[in-house]
C-alpha cells in the first residue's frame, strides 16, 4: 500500500523521473510525469504511447525513467499495459517471479487516451486489468506540432483549426469528457479522478489511490503546454490554477457507489473563463459571442459534477 502524503514538505525526495529530457521549458506535462513518477515509486512499470512524454523524453536513444518503462503504439497504450499485467499475474501464478506486483501505469497524451487510443483503454478496463491509466492532457496533439484533438476546447487555434473568414472561432465542436466516458459503462472501474500539475499533493494521493485500488484506475490530468497555447513557459502552473479556479477544468474523485462526484477544491467563486483565455494565445481570435458560448459551456460541466459557486461577471477592461 502506498501511503497518503500529507503535505509537499513530506512528500519522497527521491525523483524516479530525473533530469535530463528534451522538453520545452515550462512543459506541463513533463511536470506531471516527475510527480506521477514520485508518487509511485520504484515498483513501477511506465508504459509511453506515442506522444510529447514518448518523444520529447528520448530524443534520442535515452530516456528520462530511473525505472522500467517501454514504448507503445498511439493506438494501443491499454493493451501493452494488460499483456504486462497478464504475463505480471501468470508468471507470479507459476513462481517464476517472486517479486511484488509491479505499479502498472500508462502515460498517455489525451490523443493517446480520448482518440486513437480509446479502444484499447476501453477494452483493458472492461476486461479489469490491474492498471492505472494516465491522461496527461495538453489537449492537443502536440508533438506533431499542435493539431486539434478531441480535448482541445472549443475556439482554440490549432494547425487543424485555423481561424479564418469562414469559422472565426477556429475550432467549431467542444471536447469530449473523457474521465465521464471511462466513468460510466465500464463495471471494472475501481478508482477514477481527475487532477492538475498545479495542485501536485493532490494529484500525487490520486496517483496512489489509483495504485493501490485492486483493479482498473483512471486518472486525468491537466497539464498546460505553453508551446500549444502560447503562453509564456514560467506560467504553466499559474495556468493549471486558472483552469480550476475559472471552471475550466474541474477537480473531482468520481465515487462508484453513488455516481457523485466528489470535489477536490471548494471553490467559492469562479472567475469568468475570460480571464483564463485572455492569457492564451490560441484564444486570442475570440470574439465576446464566442466568448459568451465557452463560459455557457463551462457553467454547464460544472453543474454536472457539482461545482455550485457562480461566475463572477468579468471586470469592465
Ligand atoms: C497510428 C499513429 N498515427 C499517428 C501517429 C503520429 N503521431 C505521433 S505523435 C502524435 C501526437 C500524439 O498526441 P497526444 O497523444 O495527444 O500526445 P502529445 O503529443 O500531445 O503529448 C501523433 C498523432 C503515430 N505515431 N501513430
Ligand atoms: S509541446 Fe507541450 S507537451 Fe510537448 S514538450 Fe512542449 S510543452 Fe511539453
Amino acid at each position: 500500500m502506498l501511503e497518503e502524503i500529507k503535505s509537499l514538505k513530506k512528500a519522497p525526495k527521491e525523483e524516479y523521473y530525473v533530469p535530463g529530457h528534451r522538453t520545452c521549458a515550462g512543459c506541463g506535462p513533463a511536470l506531471s510525469y516527475r510527480l506521477v513518477a514520485k508518487a509511485a515509486g520504484p515498483n513501477t512499470i511506465f508504459i509511453g504511447p506515442t506522444g510529447c512524454m514518448y518523444v520529447a523524453n528520448t530524443s534520442y536513444g535515452c530516456g528520462p525513467w530511473a525505472v522500467p518503462w517501454i514504448h507503445a503504439q498511439i493506438t494501443n497504450g491499454g493493451a501493452v499495459a494488460s499483456g504486462i499485467e497478464a504475463a505480471y499475474k501468470a508468471m507470479i501464478r507459476k513462481k517464476k517471479y517472486d517479486g511484488e506486483f509491479p505499479g502498472i501505469i500508462v502515460m498517455a497524451g489525451d490523443g493517446g487516451a480520448a482518440d486513437i487510443g480509446i479502444q484499447a483503454l476501453s477494452a483493458a478496463f472492461y476486461r479489469g486489468h490491474n492498471i492505472l491509466f494516465i491522461c496527461y492532457d495538453n489537449e492537443s496533439y502536440a508533438n506533431t506540432g499542435i493539431q486539434t484533438s478531441p480535448t482541445t476546447p472549443y475556439g482554440a487555434w490549432t494547425t487543424f483549426t485555423p481561424a479564418g473568414p469562414e469559422i472565426p472561432e477556429g475550432k467549431k465542436l467542444f471536447p469530449k469528457d473523457l474521465p465521464k466516458i471511462m466513468a460510466h459503462g465500464h463495471p471494472e472501474l475501481k478508482y477514477l479522478a481527475t487532477a492538475s500539475v498545479s495542485y501536485p499533493v493532490d494529484l500525487m494521493n490520486k496517483v496512489r489511490k489509483g495504485l493501490n485500488a485492486d483493479g482498473p484506475a483512471f486518472l486525468y490530468i491537466h497539464a498546460p503546454c505553453p508551446k500549444g497555447w502560447s503562453f509564456p513557459a514560467e506560467q504553466t502552473v499559474k495556468m493549471g490554477k486558472l483552469a480550476v479556479e475559472t471552471g475550466m477544468y474541474q477537480l473531482y474523485e468520481f465515487d462508484r457507489a453513488t455516481g457523485e462526484y466528489k470535489l477536490s477544491v471548494k471553490l467559492e467563486k469562479r472567475k469568468p473563463v475570460s480571464e483564463y483565455l485572455k492569457l492564451q494565445k490560441r484564444f486570442a481570435h475570440l470574439q465576446p459571442e464566442h466568448i459568451e458560448k465557452m463560459q455557457a459551456f463551462v457553467d454547464a460541466r460544472c453543474a454536472e459534477v457539482g461545482i455550485k459557486a457562480a461566475p463572477v461577471p468579468p471586470m469592465a477592461e
